[in-house]
């Protein structure tokens, strides 16, 4: 995009044209009224966050969930059929007795319970096989993996097609925050921001994440600080006390003018490196130029490679993914050095180092006793121990 100088002023999305399908004033009155008249589809919470992503262009190019052909060719081939990197399925499952409801052609209303929140116009109803796409997306067939674990609780017919969103789904938690690239854009342009790195996050910030944070913003204008809040794992701590952390950190320790704090509302799949780039991609389209990826991103348990989720990003040309990875070693802290540090920058050994895992942090806090400071600020620490506690209650 360029503005009346020529000069360049913010990235491109993904497909090069932020989509909207967001019905609004009479268009979306007169929707609505046809729509409380059609068979309705019950949403999950996932599929209700994709329905957001698609609406406000978080995931643009797509305009709708996935008809077959998209489906097929991005399981195998991480591409829509006519060639942009995709590398996630967006589908809507219903169950046999759903789809026995619907036919190709039929318009239909996308519901939150009873609340209609978007209408669909159906252009495919396709069967899928789960094991084939948990194999080739999540690089397993384990249903103790929880993004399979999903996949295969889901119905087994998925139907396909653009959508218009006439009810907004309610932010009501993280209102205050930027939630949509328009808004992002609108940020970055004001305040001049030419290159801007996002980082994707689902726990709360510890050093580590703030030495990547910090090295990134050392080389662009800008951070989004960009915590996903749709559904997680139950192990994973909740958004709103991940949000609180994150205001803490902000407050103390990064200087406010070069930051945004955003919500990414998305469900989380833990699909490691497909999920690396999906979540660079969706970030492209927020309006960045640069997106953080450390040691296994996106990842859960022992499914990926330390780096694999950086390694993926190869089998694309820069052009063909259009922000720039910036591809992190595993930091920690090291006593000797004093800082955090990773194997590129540090010469001393394990003994070193203050290595905690997430099971050990769980545990002090559960004890009520703060990790380190080298691993955790201490403002954080305090809030995640009371957050335990009321958990607990
Ligand atoms: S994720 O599921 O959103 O990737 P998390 O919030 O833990 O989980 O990580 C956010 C980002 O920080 C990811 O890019 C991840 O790879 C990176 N990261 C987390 N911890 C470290 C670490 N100790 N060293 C390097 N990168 C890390």
């Amino acid at each position: 995009m360029q503005n009346a100088r020529g000069q360049v002023t913010s990235i491109l999305p993904h497909g090069g044209t932020l989509v909207d399908r967001v019905l609004r004033g009479p268009l979306r009155d007169g929707a609505l009224r046809l729509a409380e008249t059609l068979p309705c589809i019950p949403l999950s919470e996932a599929a209700i966050s994709d329905v957001e992503l698609i609406a406000h262009g978080v995931v643009s190019p797509l305009t709708g969930f996935m008809v077959q052909e998209d489906y097929e060719s991005v399981v195998s081939e991480m591409r829509l059929p006519d060639g942009p990197v995709w590398p996630i399925p967006i589908t809507l499952d219903v169950s046999d007795d759903v789809a026995e409801s619907i036919s190709v052609g039929d318009q239909v209303a996308l519901c939150d319970g009873e609340r209609i929140l978007a209408i669909m116009e159906v252009h495919d109803r396709y069967g899928y096989d789960k094991r084939r796409e948990a194999q080739e997306v999540y690089g397993t067939t384990e249903d103790a993996h929880p993004g399979v674990a999903r996949l295969y609780a889901q119905g087994d017919v998925l139907v396909g097609g653009p959508i218009w969103l006439l009810n907004e789904i309610p932010d009501g938690r993280f209102g205050t925050y930027p939630r949509y690239p328009v808004q992002t854009r609108a940020i970055f342009a004001e305040r001049g921001w030419r290159s801007i790195v996002a980082f994707q996050t689902r726990n709360p910030i510890h050093r580590a994440h703030e030495y990547l944070q910090k090295t990134a913003l050392e080389m662009v204008d800008g951070l989004l600080l960009h915590p996903l809040v749709g559904e997680t794992k139950s192990d994973d701590v909740p958004a709103d006390v991940r949000m609180r952390s994150y205001r803490i950190v902000l407050d103390h320790y990064y200087p406010a003018d070069r930051v945004v704090l955003g919500v990414f509302p998305a469900a989380m799949r833990y699909a490691g490196p497909r999920e690396a780039i999906f979540h660079a991609l969706c970030r492209k389209n927020y309006g960045c130029t640069h997106f953080i990826v450390g040691r296994d991103h996106a990842g859960v348990g022992k499914y990926y490679g330390t780096y694999d989720a950086q390694r993926i990003f190869d089998a694309f040309s820069p052009e063909e993914i259009g922000i720039v990875p910036l591809r992190f070693e595993y930091a920690f802290y090291c006593k000797k050095c004093g800082a955090v540090v990773s194997s590129k920058t540090c010469p001393h050994s394990r003994d070193d180092y203050i290595f905690l895992s997430g099971t050990q942090v769980r545990e002090m806090l559960r004890r009520g006793e703060a990790p380190p400071p080298e691993f955790t600020r201490p403002e954080v620490a305090q809030l995640l121990i009371e957050a335990m506690r009321d958990r607990e209650e």
